[in-house]
């Protein structure tokens, strides 16, 4: 992979992102670091995309629907409703034009980052679960176990980190995306 310049990306990410949300893109980025040693994979791609997952995260709900609508990204009724949920495809878009990652892989771990997706690749895991053990995350149930499972059965921690999301949305009563819903089914599946 060609040497990409993190701190050029921190630097453009700590002007666009709130402290708060800075801190938890550093938090993400550094633990999906220490996942991919644990996994033997390539350790700056999931510090990058660690680095951009939330890249789109604090801007205004107008501007990411302008932003879509502008680049043809489709925005399902599901993300009508819960705008908030395109900061993952807007994201990815920005990682793209603005930041000039053009690695796939990259791109669909940003992609993916909120619903998750079945058959995600290693890369798409090491972030999905990074975002949810960070250091700063408070709220999350069982967050010791599954920070401590994260590094010994990333598969395991995933499909804990599933149930724990679906079954806090569905305590809340919130819309549920297909997507998240499909992710949930296909890994609960492949664990018997
Ligand atoms: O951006 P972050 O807060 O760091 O993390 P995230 O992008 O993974 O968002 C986490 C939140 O997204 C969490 O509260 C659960 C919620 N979420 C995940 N899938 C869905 C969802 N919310 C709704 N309404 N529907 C979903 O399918
Ligand atoms: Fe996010
Ligand atoms: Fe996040």
């Amino acid at each position: 992979m060609k040497t990409i310049n993190t701190k050029k990306i921190r630097k453009k990410l700590e002007k666009q992102l709130d402290a708060k949300r800075y801190e938890h893109t550093l938090g993400v980025a550094y633990t999906a670091s220490a996942l991919a040693m644990c996994n033997q994979t390539d350790i700056d791609r999931a510090l990058i995309a660690g680095l951009l997952h939330d890249c789109a995260k604090c801007m205004s709900n107008e501007k990411k629907i302008s932003i879509c609508k502008k680049e043809d990204i489709p925005i399902t009724k599901i993300e009508e409703k819960n705008p908030f949920l395109l900061h993952a495809k807007v994201g990815r878009y920005l990682a793209e034009k603005q930041f000039h990652i053009h690695d796939e892989d990259i791109l669909n771990a940003i992609l993916y980052h909120n619903t998750g997706r079945p058959d995600m690749s290693l890369l798409e895991k090491i972030v999905y679960v990074a975002d949810y053990i960070e250091p700063g995350r408070k709220h999350a149930p069982d967050l010791p176990g599954v920070r401590s499972l994260a590094f010994q059965n990333l598969d395991l921690a995933l499909l804990q980190i599933l149930k724990n999301t679906l079954g806090y949305l569905h305590d809340c009563n919130a819309v549920i995306d297909p997507m998240t819903q499909e992710t949930y089914d296909y890994y609960v599946q492949s664990e018997k």
